[in-house]
């Protein structure tokens, strides 16, 4: 399980956006997105590299990201 700290989730738009960017670089996994804490939980992936690979993509989608 890989769990990621995201800002700028503020709305139900967002919440799609980063769902559907998380699972575009981790096909199959389940992704769940708390916008009040902004903790991004991805189940089904794992690693420090995939992490980062996830967080990279949210950065580049506008939603800066540490693992
Ligand atoms: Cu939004």
């Amino acid at each position: 399980m890989i769990e990621l700290k995201v800002s700028g989730i503020t709305c139900d738009g967002c919440v799609r956006t980063v769902t559907r960017v998380v699972e575009r670089k981790a096909p199959g996994a389940t992704v769940q997105v708390d916008r009040a804490t902004g903790i991004v939980t991805i189940e089904g992936a794992d690693g420090a590299a995939k992490a980062g690979e996830i967080a990279t993509a949210l950065t580049a989608a506008g939603y800066d990201a540490a693992a």
